[in-house]
């Protein structure tokens, strides 16, 4: 292709985002902009398989069978959720072997969050509340995002995600009603995995290479430091609502900006996580190897099936 049909392809491409059309997985795209968004949904769908790890470890300890069937359906929509996105990474020609093995290989990032150990049972409600909680603020943007198969992904997905938030409060606002000892618990769980929540969002905006890029491609619909803010503001109220209060002793509500400032992240041990050097990145990702390792009877199965089937067919066929 000439130079000037690639810039006429370009234009007519930087036109349709500018007129918000989506765009499918066979029109044509700049690479960078098929990179990052393989980039992109691919360490969503990483994050939501490994996310099953904290909670699908308390599944067997549940404290009431109601308890138990919420948090199941909650793991398995999570599942579900890593399939829809691996399925919208593969549009874009990529394999999804090719994506699992840059997750087992520890190539492909996967959210910090997961790497944090849930160590009791008020874990599984502040998980659902802020972990959640904070996937939605970041999805509900994504729905209006270019490109299409992601954009519809996100839709069921934030429905799916609602739920599960509402889980989890539910499990911290019964903590919290309860006694000295489960009220200690709930405040116990939220001053572990507050700072990791915000830490989901990513690095400040200054900080962020991708952001501008993606802001421009409409891929991203608001920065980290946006959706940051609008979580902290959304669930400092819920906190207080039932009790609770939020570890930070710089969080206070600015009347001038109408918004709450809040304390210094700790970017130090973001970095650390991300890089593979958190409380649990070594444990998730064996799990997720012995899980691929013990699923592959499996898959071969699957295929063999797959493989005698279209024979069979294709006899039909001649
Ligand atoms: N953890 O330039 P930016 C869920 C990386 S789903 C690890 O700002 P970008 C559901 C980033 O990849 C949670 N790495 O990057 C659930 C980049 O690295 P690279 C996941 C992080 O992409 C709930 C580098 O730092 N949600 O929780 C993190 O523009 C409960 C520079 O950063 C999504 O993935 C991090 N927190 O913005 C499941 C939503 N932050 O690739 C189970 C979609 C940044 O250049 C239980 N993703 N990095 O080497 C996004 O919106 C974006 O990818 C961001 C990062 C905002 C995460």
């Amino acid at each position: 292709m000439s130079e000037m049909e690639i810039k006429s392809l370009e234009e007519r491409f930087n036109q349709r985002i500018a007129n918000d059309e989506k765009i499918e997985a066979k029109d044509w795209m700049p690479e960078k902009y098929r990179k990052t968004h393989i980039r992109q949904i691919s360490q969503h769908a990483h994050s939501e398989i490994v996310g099953m790890l904290p909670e699908g470890n308390w599944i067997t300890r549940c404290p009431t069978l109601r308890r138990k069937v919420a948090l199941l359906a909650k793991v398995q929509d999570e599942g579900g959720h890593g399939l829809y996105l691996y399925s919208a990474a593969e549009t874009l020609g990529i394999s999804r072997e090719e994506l699992i093995d840059q997750l087992l290989s520890g190539e492909a990032k996967y959210s910090s969050i997961f790497n944090y150990p849930a160590l009791t049972w008020a874990d599984m409600g502040a998980i659902g509340w802020l972990v959640d909680g904070a996937a939605i603020m970041n999805q509900v943007a994504l729905i209006n995002t270019s490109y299409g198969p992601y954009s519809r992904a996100m839709i069921r997905i934030c429905k799916e995600e609602s739920f599960h938030q509402r889980q989890g409060y539910e499990i911290m606002m019964a903590l919290m009603n309860g006694t000295q000892e489960q009220r200690d618990m709930a405040q116990d769980a939220l001053n572990r995995w507050w700072w990791p929540s915000l830490m989901m969002f990513g690095p400040r905006d200054a900080e962020s290479p991708n952001t501008e890029q993606s802001m421009r491609w409409k891929l991203k619909r608001k920065t980290n430091d946006e959706l940051r803010q609008a979580f902290v503001d959304q669930t400092v109220p819920q906190a207080e609502l039932i009790g609770l209060r939020i570890p930070d002793d710089k969080l206070k509500w600015n009347e001038e900006r109408k918004h709450y400032d809040f304390g210094d992240i700790d970017w130090e041990e973001f970095w650390q996580v991300v890089n593979g050097h958190g409380p649990c990145n070594k444990q998730r990702l064996e799990a997720r190897r012995k899980a691929h390792e013990d699923g592959a009877w499996v898959r071969d199965a699957a295929m063999a099936y797959a493989e005698k089937h279209a024979n069979k067919t294709y006899r039909q066929a001649v």
